[in-house]
Parts: C-alpha cells; structure tokens; sequence
C-alpha cells in the first residue's frame, strides 16, 4: 500500500499534559510516528493543497487563532506552550476576545492539546498527508496510508482538543466531495470516539460517520459517542455509534465491526475514510481494550472485505514498542 509521511510533523512537541490530575510528558510525541515510518520502510512525501481544503473544514478564525496563538502567549510573558485553562461554558458575551487567554478557552475543549512552536507546521503538514494519500486514491489506487501526526479526530469546526488540530480526516473526506465523489463513509477505529469528526458532519447526509470505541460513559471524550446520537435534520441517521466496554478484545470487537461494515454496505458511499487508532491494543499505556497484535490483520481484512476504495488516516496508539508493528500488521490485512 502506499504510504505518505512528511517530517515535518515531528516538529510538533508539546512539552507537557494535564493528564489525571497532574502535568506528564505529552504522550502524542513523535517517536510515535518514528516508530510507524521505520516499520513500514518506504513513504512518500505529501504534496502542498494550500489552505483551501482546511477552510472546507475550519473556520478561518480557528485557524487564525492555531497560527498566531503560541506567538500571542509568549507575547504575554508567559513560559512555556499556549495552553487553555479557562472555557466559555456560559458564554455571556460574544466571544470573540482579544486576550489569548481568553481565545484559547474559546476555540479548545479540554486541556490536553498545548500549543507549541510548531504546532501549525506540523499540523499543517498532517493534513497534507492524508490530502496527498486521498489523492493517490482519487487517482485510482485501491487503498492508500496517511501517516498523520499530530491526529485530527478530536478537533472540530472551530474547536482543538485530544492532541488534535487540523481533522485530517474531515478535510480528506470534504476534499473528495469537492471533487465529485457524492457518498463518504468515515469509519472510526480508534479507542477513543471521533467527537470532532461527527461534530462535522452530525447535519450532512452525504458523509456517513460510523464509529466503535470505549463507552463514553467511562472514556474520554466523556460528552460525545453514546449509542442515541444519529445526527440531526439532513444528516439523521447518518451517525452510528457503537460504544464498548472497557476490556473488550476480539470477541467483543467482531460484532460491533460486523455491524458497522454492514451500515457501511447499506449507504453504498463512493469512498471510505478509515480513522484508524491502535491504541486498541492491549498493551496500550492510556487505554482499555484487549486487541492483540494479530488481531489488526483480521479486522483489516474484514474492512476490505467491503471492496471500497479505501483511504486509511492515522489517529491514535501510544504503545509506542509495538506501534509500528501494530499499525504494519493492519495495513497488511488490506
Ligand atoms: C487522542 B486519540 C484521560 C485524558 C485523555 C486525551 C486523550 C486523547 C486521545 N485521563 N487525554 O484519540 O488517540
Ligand atoms: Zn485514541
């Protein structure tokens, strides 16, 4: 399969996260993607679409605010990565606020997603990624790799959050509507729920966003992913969350693909986007699912087993020793 990869997203380094309580080492480093590239050997560099497929995504005030924020906060005399530590739950006033402070409570979601120096680079060239591999497939490859980093599934319109910036994945699948494919399927395997994805399309009928991970109920992202949420006006029934248990392995995880390939079958899209997280695995350091190593071969093939051309986008997984093994051995199955 053809991958694409760019550098120039490990420049991205967030020194530190608020996980549980404390400020750890950011877990969404890039010795993560390292170790995927040097499992699978040869990738290709993506080339530059520019800003305009973001701006089918993300709000250009989002994306001003992502470009100019880390500058802005060391402006302010403060050390470190921008970080927010203060959200407009009530918003009383218009929220459009000068203080940087103030704009990154208003375009983020949680806390775990500083900004650093090279943040927009790298997410910028994250998207260009899975812009690149995109083409490849619009181009008539069957299926192709995108090697992003940082992710993009968290993130909505104008919101960053879960180490995401730029949704690769939204911008992918707005990038082959606008060349004319009519009917996009995004199927979400991370263990973690892709909010920012469904947020985007929660109103479109022409992209289906189907997605299996940890019960929201337990997991993070906590607000979003549970079973009654189907989309709304155009988009109804466009939306199919299949939330399991923690502890779930293989026996648990075939039904609920089961059921996700056949509402895939059903919508008969042109396309299909796979957000595809190993942090499944068993061995994962921040997550709770049993998946084993050859494990990822069958699911995969199960996957292609729908004959789709097939755009498989890279989100999640922090076991980094066996990371790349797990991510080469999914991409195997295809
Ligand atoms: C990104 B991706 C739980 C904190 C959760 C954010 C996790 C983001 C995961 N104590 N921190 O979906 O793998
Ligand atoms: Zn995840």
């Amino acid at each position: 399969m053809r991958s694409f990869f760019d550098p120039r997203q490990l420049a991205h380094s967030p020194e530190v996260e608020l996980h549980n309580g404390a400020f750890q080492p950011h877990a969404e480093h890039g010795g993560r993607v390292r170790s995927i590239a040097s499992a699978l050997g040869r990738t290709e560099e993506p080339a530059d679409h520019g800003e305009a497929p973001l701006l089918r995504v993300h709000s250009p005030a989002y994306l001003d605010f992502l470009k100019s924020a880390w500058r802005e906060w060391r402006a302010a005399g403060r050390p470190g990565d921008a970080a927010a530590y203060a959200w407009p739950v009530v918003r009383r006033r218009p929220i459009d606020l000068d203080r940087i402070d103030a704009r990154l409570g208003r375009y983020s979601f949680d806390a775990s997603s500083p900004i650093a120096e090279a943040t927009w680079d790298s997410a910028y060239w994250s998207a260009q990624t899975a812009l690149s591999a995109l083409e490849a497939v619009l181009a008539g490859e069957r299926n192709a790799f995108a090697l992003c980093r940082p992710p993009g599934h968290h993130c909505g319109a104008d919101y960053l959050g879960g180490y995401c910036y730029l949704n690769n994945a939204a911008i992918a699948a707005e990038a082959a509507l606008a060349a004319g494919r009519r009917r996009i399927a995004i199927l979400d395997v991370d263990y973690h729920h892709g909010n920012g994805t469904q947020d985007v399309f929660y109103a479109s009928g022409d992209v289906l966003f189907v997605s299996i991970h940890a019960d929201p109920r337990t997991d993070y992202p906590y607000y979003w992913g549970h079973s009654d949420e189907a989309g709304e006006g155009e988009g109804e029934g466009s939306t199919l969350n299949l939330p399991l248990p923690r502890g779930a392995g293989r026996t648990d995880y075939e039904p609920a693909l089961g059921r996700a390939l056949e509402r895939i079958a059903a919508f008969a899209p042109d396309l299909l986007i796979c957000s595809f997280g190993a942090d499944t695995f068993g061995g994962d350091p921040i997550c709770h699912f049993a998946l084993e190593g050859c494990d990822y071969p069958v699911l995969a093939r199960r996957i292609a087993s729908l004959a789709l051309p097939t755009l498989v986008v890279m989100e999640g997984g922090y076991a980094v020793d066996a990371l790349g093994a797990n991510v080469a051995a999914f991409l195997s199955g295809f």
